[in-house]
């Protein structure tokens, strides 16, 4: 019977859920059933082309969404006699609402995707000096890092009245509790952070006001530091209006999807590589200390802040995005294909037939993948992928070949040693994509849970209002428990083609390009 019960409430780019979180068993046997209580589709707005942002997320309708959850989450366990010790936010990284004086939105917030955004990044490294930079941050470039969000959007209209800027976790946190925290896994991903330290940047941060003065005082518009299993504050008496709760507390989790998503690998020691698959593919390791050398951050590889002082040593790597896109595009051409649809015909298509770069700029923005697909294949001299089940195959054998590169590299960068990849999220469900990542790997892969972001979020609560107790390797244990991998064993298949004999930019070529 369960005895205590969690909201946790994940957002991803493309989709959001609540899930409530039922805990059972005794001490050392715990462990956690999700039940999805709700699930909306999410994706940014496209603006109009005046405006200085051309993506944008509706983060009010999110908002309602989310309260709508917790209403259902209420009812659901009220109707197994317990009430929520916990409500925990995660969502995808970088981006940030503004809010002015007066505690309003000023605007819609940008989304990372946005390619009003290109060209910032290289801009502000040559300014600021890319190696001194990496040492301090440990960050991946990527065109939307927070920091070139801010310097990007440095003289829109509404940037001198904004007074906080706030992680979309900590943002709806601060609408839940009227209380204003920057959780640190989160934070991370901004660019000001000193991953050393784990502390806000001075020279990172005094290095932006000086290059760009119109973004005044950055430093006053940041809200303090907290670690995960902190409590931020605890429900509004409006929020416990409109949702039935009672005074629940707010909990910090690994509030960046990802930072969760590693929480919940279910591995039984540390000699495990991960592939945290859902829009994007997070292909790396865990580790005690970053990983800070110019060979690192050629590579382009990040040292993202994890739970319990870890460091995620990763590389972002385009994910399900690519497929979910081409569904979505053929879907608009009246070609209605479903996923599992998709996946049958992949599977029968030939193998390694075309091998492309899905990790480069084209894929990046929204749009017909089909299309950039072919011009890839064209430019590497491989047959252009037409039908349905090739498109999704040459898809599907990129992303594995892709991952097979990323992990080769963290192994020579980082000198980290695994015997096994696990895959979590969404993607752990894709069995040809996981056999694809066993075969290309050549180690077994263990596939779940599918909810690891969810799962991670919950444990860290659980452990923050002292449920279940222990270091990361116990609360990986309730994961073991909570979940069923599934292992696949490579085949021993070749890959005719690799995607690293294709490619010609330097990693550091393609993240500064878009
Ligand atoms: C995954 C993720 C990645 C981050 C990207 C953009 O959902 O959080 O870790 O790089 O989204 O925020």
């Amino acid at each position: 019977l369960p005895r205590a019960a969690f909201a946790a409430v994940d957002l991803g780019a493309t989709s959001g859920r609540v899930m409530l979180a039922l805990l059972s068993g005794a001490a050392g046997h715990e462990r956690v059933d999700l039940v999805e209580v709700a699930r909306f589709a999410n994706g940014p707005f496209v603006t109009p082309e005046s405006d200085t942002a051309r993506l944008r997320w509706d983060v009010r309708r999110i908002w309602h969404e989310v309260v709508d959850g917790l209403r259902i989450a209420c009812v659901a366990a009220s109707e197994r006699g317990l009430v929520l010790s916990g409500i925990g936010i995660d969502s995808w990284a970088v981006d940030y609402g503004l809010i002015g004086a007066d505690g309003e939105l000023l605007e819609d917030p940008r989304c990372y995707r946005d390619s009003a955004l290109a060209g910032t990044s290289t801009e502000v490294l040559d300014r600021l000096g890319a190696s001194g930079h990496y040492r301090a941050n440990g960050l991946q470039t990527q065109p939307f890092n927070t920091e070139f969000q801010l310097v990007a959007g440095r003289d829109d209209e509404v940037w001198p009245a904004a007074a906080s800027i706030r992680l979309i976790p900590d943002l709806l946190a601060s609408w839940l509790t009227g209380r204003v925290v920057t959780e640190v896994t989160n934070a991370s991903t901004t660019g000001l952070i000193d991953v050393s330290t784990r502390k806000w940047s001075d020279a990172v941060i005094d290095g932006l006001e000086r290059g760009y003065p119109s973004l005044g005082d950055l430093r006053s518009r940041l809200a303090d530091l907290v670690e995960p299993g902190s409590v931020v504050g605890h429900l509004t008496n409006s929020v416990r209006r409109s949702t039935g709760l009672g005074r629940v507390p707010v909990i910090t989790v690994g509030s960046h999807d990802t930072a969760s998503a590693v929480v919940a690998i279910p591995a039984d020691d540390d000699r495990f590589a991960y592939v945290s698959s859902g829009t994007w593919s997070l292909v790396g390791v865990e580790l005690e200390v970053p990983v800070l050398s110019e060979a690192s951050r050629r590579a382009n590889f990040t040292n993202e802040l994890g739970v319990d002082g870890t460091v995620r040593y990763l590389k972002n790597v385009t994910g399900l995005w690519v497929l979910s896109e081409t569904l979505r595009s053929w879907r608009e051409a009246g070609r209605d294909i479903s996923l599992a649809k998709a996946l049958v015909l992949a599977a029968d298509a030939t193998a390694d037939r075309t091998v492309v770069d899905v990790d480069g700029p084209e894929f990046l923005p929204p749009g017909d993948m089909a299309s950039r697909i072919a011009a890839a294949a064209r430019a590497t001299s491989q047959p252009i992928p037409v039908s349905p089940g090739e498109v999704v195959r040459c898809i599907l054998d990129s992303l594995a070949a892709s991952y097979r590169r990323a992990l080769g590299e963290v192994r020579e960068l980082s000198g980290k040693e695994f015997d096994v990849v696990h895959i979590v999220g969404g993607g752990s469900q894709n069995a040809l994509l996981c056999q694809l990542t066993a075969d290309a790997i050549g180690v077994p892969v263990l596939a779940g849970p599918a909810e690891g972001a969810a799962l991670g979020n919950v444990l860290v609560q659980a452990r923050a209002v002292g449920a279940v107790h222990g270091n990361l390797a116990a609360l990986r244990a309730v994961a073991h428990r909570s979940s069923n991998p599934i292992t696949y064993v490579p085949t021993g298949t070749s890959h005719r083609l690799r995607a690293d004999d294709r490619t010609t930019a330097s990693s550091e070529e393609r993240s500064h390009g878009w």
